[in-house]
């Protein structure tokens, strides 16, 4: 220990000049602002645009999808969809546009999904789009197609961020439309949309539906079930990754009042809410139900560390060689972030993660101040962007961008 201390402090200036240290409990990521001078209020998600041009795409909640350069100082954009002459949001809390992914064969058929709420009556609804122009990013606007519509309940916990599997089917993660407790038991309800991860064929059409339901699909054409549902028992799974090399289905679902949770999701799974939150009996006065089969969080954490968990992504690449394979996920109300590591027998290890853009840490430790956090730097989501960067979202209007 002596000597790996001793080494790290002759070489400790050295090691400035590289992004990242790390140790087996925790390690130090530097980024950047990026865009500063371009307004992305509430931003949600970013996309790269797949060519090599180096640009992304950024999902603002308010119902925009802008264009933006490699060049992360430039001001200027580009506007690709603007849906905010619709009705989206009656709370901009959890409201607006939560979704944006490229058709796995984008680049010959310019075919992109949205997913959104709407009001009067309150539904989100997942919608298909297409860009005719792949080099200008021009959008055909003849081509409209509402694939599916779910009724919301709430305002809240409506979930988000569709992705596309290894397998080519779109997954949709929803949350349990919302309020506290799950009042109408949607998330067990096995005949409800709401508080599952679907599985959808987008290019095919299963009797009056906008999609096909995959034959392998757990509950196909069983009885007292919805045919899309993939998973269930989950609150508001903000939000899905596909790891696509290793073929894992990442979800984070956000928990009430008492535990945050990583989930691996696997076909047919229940996920325990509402009658667990983690591992715990919910409500906590209950004794755990051990004679139901929910499937465990890989990772939780307590409200003593955050609030409200970020799902984010599973990096891979050789700018930040320490992240490499790990899934990176943070908490909303705290800003404490995490990398999380799978072994090959599938062992958790986690890593706490500490951001600097420069010497300034944006999350240091939890604060609470009357029982409720107080950070910052607010992660909503972590995504992946051109060039192996990580970009990372902060609701409250800042975007950040590993160096
Ligand atoms: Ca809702
Ligand atoms: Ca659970």
């Amino acid at each position: 220990m002596k000597i790996i201390k001793k080494i790290t402090f002759y070489l400790g200036p050295l090691l400035l000049f590289f992004s990242v240290h790390a140790d087996s409990t925790r390690m130090d990521v530097q980024l950047e602002l990026a865009y500063p001078d371009v307004s992305t209020e509430r931003p949600i998600q970013i996309t790269s645009v797949p060519d090599d041009s180096g640009r992304i795409f950024l999902v603002l909640q308010e119902g925009k999808i802008l264009v933006l350069p490699r060049n992360i100082q430039s001001s200027s954009f580009e506007t690709l969809i603007d849906l905010t002459p619709l009705n989206l949001i009656d709370n901009a809390f959890e409201e607006g546009l939560l979704g944006f992914v490229l058709h796995p064969d984008f680049s010959n058929n310019g075919l992109v999904y949205l997913y959104h709420t709407l009001q009067d009556p309150k539904r989100s609804v997942l919608v298909e789009k297409r860009i005719e122009n792949l080099r200008k990013l021009e959008m055909d606007d003849s081509h409209h197609r509402e694939i599916l519509s779910i009724p919301q309940p709430y305002w809240n916990h409506n979930s988000g961020v569709p992705c596309f599997g290894p397998d080519g089917f779109l997954y949709l993660s929803t949350g349990d439309g919302g309020k506290a407790n799950d009042p109408h038991d949607h998330s067990q309800n096995t005949f409800s949309l709401l508080g599952k991860i679907l599985r959808i064929d987008v290019d095919k059409r299963s009797g009056d539906l906008e999609y096909g339901i995959p034959p392998d699909n757990p509950f196909f054409e069983k009885p007292g079930y919805r045919h899309e549902i993939w998973a269930l028992g989950l609150r508001n799974p903000w939000r899905i990754h596909w790891d696509h090399s290793r073929e894992l289905l990442f979800c984070a679902d956000v928990g009430q009042h008492l535990w945050e949770e990583v989930n691996l999701i696997e076909k047919g799974g229940n996920y325990g809410w509402n009658l667990r939150e983690g591992s715990h009996p919910f409500p906590p006065s209950l004794e755990l139900n051990k004679t139901i089969d929910y499937i465990q969080p890989v990772f939780e954490y307590g409200h003593d560390q955050g609030t409200s968990i970020s799902g984010g992504c599973v990096y891979y690449g050789k700018r930040l060689p320490e992240l490499n394979g790990k899934y990176i996920f943070g908490d909303w109300g705290t800003g404490k972030c995490w990398a999380l590591e799978l072994s090959k027998d599938k062992e958790v290890s986690t890593q706490e993660i500490t951001f600097s853009d420069k010497t300034e840490i944006l999350n240091p430790s939890p604060v609470f101040k009357n029982g409720k956090p107080r950070s910052p730097f607010k992660p909503v989501n972590f995504c992946l962007g051109p060039e192996g960067h990580v970009f990372l979202l902060d609701w409250q209007g800042i975007i950040y961008r590993t160096i």
